[in-house]
């Protein structure tokens, strides 16, 4: 593999420039629904974890959204095993390290909120409670004392210095996203980025009308990125470049390359994005360019 060419300006120059024609490009590797058994190329050990991060930093990609599996390859919020992944990714990488605090279907708020004990450089945040295929992807603003799942989860990274991603799985998501931000003030490092998560079945399709109007909601200088679940990852990618916006790609999100052609490994998801937002004269941008764009500190 080709290491990537960095783009714009060298560190220390203004932030502005460093990240302003740039493309942030998210590599979310494994996610909690796809099955090892049925998914081979998937990594689920930390070592498979780590070897991936590293072949996509070197592809192009600067965030690295983190779902870890147990020793069964089953999905779990274990906190020691976040722990070690979190150190491990910052070890071998330069990554931004955000984990989800999603999880999976089946885990509860208590566990999901205490994944920031793993003391990431940033995590996801979803902005509501949406249909996910037969199941639900449970997010209520008020659930029941003590947990009030979106509010008490932002709260917690602006105590912790956690920089949230916004996930937006539906139109909905975007007014939560203002009520919060209206009620609780900006995320630590003052800039707000969501994700929009297009093409689950249950929330918003992944299309380019959809895209447009999602992205005409956000909040004023919100940055954003953009991922189609399954056959709409590639209308979502060439839809979020054409409208300015960032990439997130990976076997969390689709695990076929091409219609009946497996993906053989998230480099090559990663590699196709940083083709994709070269040609767009918006080159990948280095793990630095995008701690300034998103504020998230540097290492600890
Ligand atoms: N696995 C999905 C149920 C996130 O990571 O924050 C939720 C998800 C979102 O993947
Ligand atoms: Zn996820």
């Amino acid at each position: 593999m080709t290491n990537h060419t960095p783009a714009g300006a060298a560190p220390g120059a203004a932030a502005a420039k460093a990240t302003g024609p740039g493309t942030l490009i998210t590599v979310a590797p494994t996610g909690a629904e796809s099955r090892k058994s049925a998914v081979p190329a998937l990594p689920v050990t930390l070592d498979e974890l780590v070897t991936t991060a590293k072949e996509c930093q070197a592809a192009g990609a600067a965030v690295i959204h983190v779902h870890i599996r147990d020793d069964q390859a089953q999905p779990t919020l274990d906190l020691a095993r976040l722990t070690d992944t979190v150190a491990a990714l910052r070890e071998g990488t330069d990554l931004i390290v955000q984990l989800s605090t999603g999880g999976a279907v089946t885990d509860g708020f208590e566990a999901r909120l205490a994944v920031l004990d793993a003391a990431p450089d940033a995590c996801s945040l979803t902005c509501g409670t949406v249909n996910f295929g037969d199941e639900v992807f449970s997010n209520p603003w008020p659930f029941s004392n003590p947990w009030l799942l979106i509010r008490d989860l932002y709260e917690r990274t602006r105590e912790r210095g956690v920089v949230p991603e916004f996930e937006l799985f539906d139109l909905g998501h975007v007014a939560t996203l203002h009520r919060l931000l209206g009620d609780l003030g900006a995320p630590h490092g003052g800039h707000v980025h969501c994700d929009l998560v297009m093409g689950v079945p249950g929330g918003m399709p992944g299309n380019a009308a959809t895209l447009v109007q999602a992205v005409s909601a956000l909040p004023p200088g919100a940055t954003w990125s953009a991922t189609g679940i399954g056959r709409t990852s590639l209308p979502v990618m060439f839809a979020a470049l054409s409208a300015g916006g960032h990439l997130r790609v990976g076997m969390e999100d689709t695990v076929s390359f091409a219609r009946g052609r497996p993906v053989t490994g998230n480099a090559e998801l990663v590699e196709r994005a940083a083709a994709l937002a070269e040609l767009a004269q918006r080159p990948p941008m280095r793990p630095d360019q995008a701690r300034a764009l998103l504020g998230v500190n540097g290492r600890r």
